[in-house]
């Protein structure tokens, strides 16, 4: 071992650790520039990294085919009683799961080395942050997590002696015998992939995948999982939220935190650039948000990232120009396409498809191929700090005030453009309904209606029946401090198929409305399903759109939504009597203002 811990309950853990994994050697990860460059010259040595020409200090890498994305079924909250991990989550005893996982772990790094990395999930030493340590055998990982948290020796630091930590163990589950050739991308059949939370003891243990979420474990399993648990139990929020800064033309800040299932442009959200002249919108993360109750009783965000791991298929100057932007320099890529001329290439990226690359498989590609060059789930991982428009308050310690939660999905019908909720109360029940149609990025048939309530079927550590009863008490701790609540579907389409709203820069005009309705200045009219822009109240000032195509937009279809009942019916009926109340009345009151 490099350095010696002074943290007891670290140094025991990890003696604990190396004894069952027997690694070949220990070393404690500081964070540097250094470090990062070191154990990306061994993965270049190795073919694991290939530089790109292209991108200074940027690199790409190939996973296992079997092991290129997030695997929810082999995903477990592991509580004392299964009531308690609820219907949405994969569930095992954790007496039984922890030996099952030991029997795994035992000798798993043998012929590794077993890096010890501490790492901080929001600024370090701010109130709202959180550290972690994670233990992984996985170089690439070590390398990751130091773009997506604040790896540092000033963790162990601020540790001490006796501070505590979120420990996160994690093997690829690939031990080398001696003189055994190491494979590209080491990892473990499906069936012994085990990506296990146990939130009643802040606990994490990943096993057979080295890929994103399931091996990167600052992200879903820490920042998600364990942490909406611990924000249950201590009164503040762990969502799957973007966080953007939105300034008007008089220099009034408002900040919007929302939350969208896969596949419905989060990440475009977070970076979008409006339209609207005099309008200015930045960036504070993409993808997750702490919350915490401030001094003055309002909700204060912080994004616990330090970097984007992003979807790159679909990401251009088109797209996500600001996203391409944080793309030149010091990114690592995985999966996606490498070009003749040493750089990556993704499907919808800009300009001409190269007429030769090699996929993400390591084969020789043309667009005559059948398959495509970059994997859906390639992604890249950028620094948060390379943004051109991050927030210069991203890092503010306390965090920035939020004023408007947006919740919303993919729907190719019924769901308008932007309506507003009726209260807090109703607002919970938008999110706890929220549904997407499933594109190729789901699983499931394409088209078919899922309900992700708040986007957070896969990342809710806890029964979420008793999750939508936390944000109806955060909701009355707020009290009149609280966000206002706004339901979105940028996808609603014509009768002939063709998307109705153009999107990307112009939904800077729905959250204008929303930015007015929160000073007041902008009117709604009451529907049965929520609040509506009033005619003309949508500002689409030099936007070429046909006053039908509003309309349509904005129209509330009352047989169509009556149809919808049944499906959330369905849906609220498997958290049995976990289901609040106010929810099961929220319904009621629903079917009521139909008629
Ligand atoms: O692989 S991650 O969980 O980090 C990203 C995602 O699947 O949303
Ligand atoms: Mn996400």
């Amino acid at each position: 071992m490099n350095v010696t811990v002074k943290n007891k309950k670290l140094s025991q853990w990890i003696k604990e650790v190396a004894d069952l994994c027997k690694p070949d050697d220990i070393y404690v990860c500081n964070g540097s520039k250094e470090e990062y460059d070191q154990m990306v010259k061994t993965l270049i040595d190795s073919n694991i990294a290939i530089p790109l020409k292209k991108r200074p200090n940027s690199y790409l890498f190939r996973s296992d085919p079997s092991d290129v994305a997030r695997v929810e079924d082999r995903t477990y909250i592991s509580t004392q009683s299964q009531d308690e991990a609820g219907p949405t989550n994969n569930w095992i005893d954790p007496t039984e799961l922890k030996e099952l996982m030991k029997g795994f772990y035992k000798g798993c790094m043998t012929g590794r080395t077993m890096y010890v990395i501490p790492f901080s999930m929001g600024p370090i030493g701010s109130p709202i942050a959180k550290i972690g340590v994670e233990i992984s055998d996985s170089p690439y990982v070590v390398i990751n997590m130091h773009i997506m948290t604040r790896v540092s020796d000033r963790v162990l630091e601020l540790l001490g002696t006796d501070g505590d930590f979120i420990p996160c163990l994690h093997s690829v589950g690939a031990p080398l015998e001696k003189g055994q050739e190491d494979s590209i991308w080491p990892c473990a059949p499906i069936e012994n992939k085990y990506i296990s939370h146990f939130p009643e003891e802040n606990l994490i243990w990943s096993y057979g995948s080295g890929y994103g979420g399931n091996a990167l474990l600052g992200k879903k399993c820490l920042a998600l999982r364990i942490a909406s648990a611990m924000a249950r139990r201590e009164s503040w929020m762990a969502e799957h939220m973007l966080i953007l800064r939105l300034t008007n033309p008089e220099g009034k800040q408002y900040h919007i935190a929302a939350a969208f299932p896969s596949a419905c442009g989060k990440t475009n959200l977070a970076m979008m650039q409006p339209s609207l002249p005099g309008w200015k919108c930045e960036c504070v993360g993409d993808d997750i948000a702490w919350m915490k109750i401030g001094p003055d009783g309002r909700l204060y965000a912080i994004n616990p990232e330090n970097g984007f791991f992003g979807v790159a298929p679909g990401t251009s100057y088109d797209t996500n120009p600001m996203a391409m932007d944080s793309l030149k320099d010091n990114v690592l890529f995985t999966n996606c396409a490498l070009t003749d001329d040493g750089d990556v290439w993704w499907e919808g990226m800009d300009g001409d498809e190269p007429a030769h690359a090699i996929d993400w498989k390591g084969n020789d590609w043309t667009p005559e191929s059948s398959h495509d060059a970059a994997h859906p789930n390639a992604r890249f991982t950028a620094l948060a700090s390379k943004c051109p428009v991050i927030c210069e308050d991203w890092e503010k310690p306390e965090g920035v005030p939020i004023d408007i939660f947006v919740f919303g999905g993919r729907r190719g019908t019924v769901v308008p453009l932007v309506y507003e909720s009726l209260n807090w109360e109703h607002g919970v029940f938008l999110g706890a309904t929220a549904a997407s149609e499933t594109t190729a990025a789901n699983i499931g048939a394409v088209g078919n209606l899922r309900r992700d309530p708040f986007a957070m079927k896969p990342f809710c550590g806890y029964n979420m029946g008793d999750y939508f009863q936390h944000w109806l008490n955060m909701g009355e701790k707020l009290g009149d401090k609280r966000p206002r609540i706004f339901y979105v579907n940028w996808f609603r389409r014509s009768e002939d198929g063709k998307f109705l709203w153009p999107g990307f820069s112009e939904n800077s005009r729905v959250l204008k409305w929303m930015c007015d309705r929160v000073d007041g200045k902008a009117g709604a009219e009451e529907t049965p399903i929520g609040l509506i822009p009033k005619d003309g109240e949508l500002d689409t000032s030099g936007l070429d759109i046909s006053s039908e195509d509003m309309k349509e937009l904005l129209h509330v279809d009352t047989k169509a939504w009556k149809a919808e009942i049944p499906d959330i019916e369905n849906h609220f009926s498997v958290f049995g009597d976990r289901l609040p109340e106010k929810l099961r009345n929220q319904l009621k009151e629903f079917e009521k203002r139909l008629g």
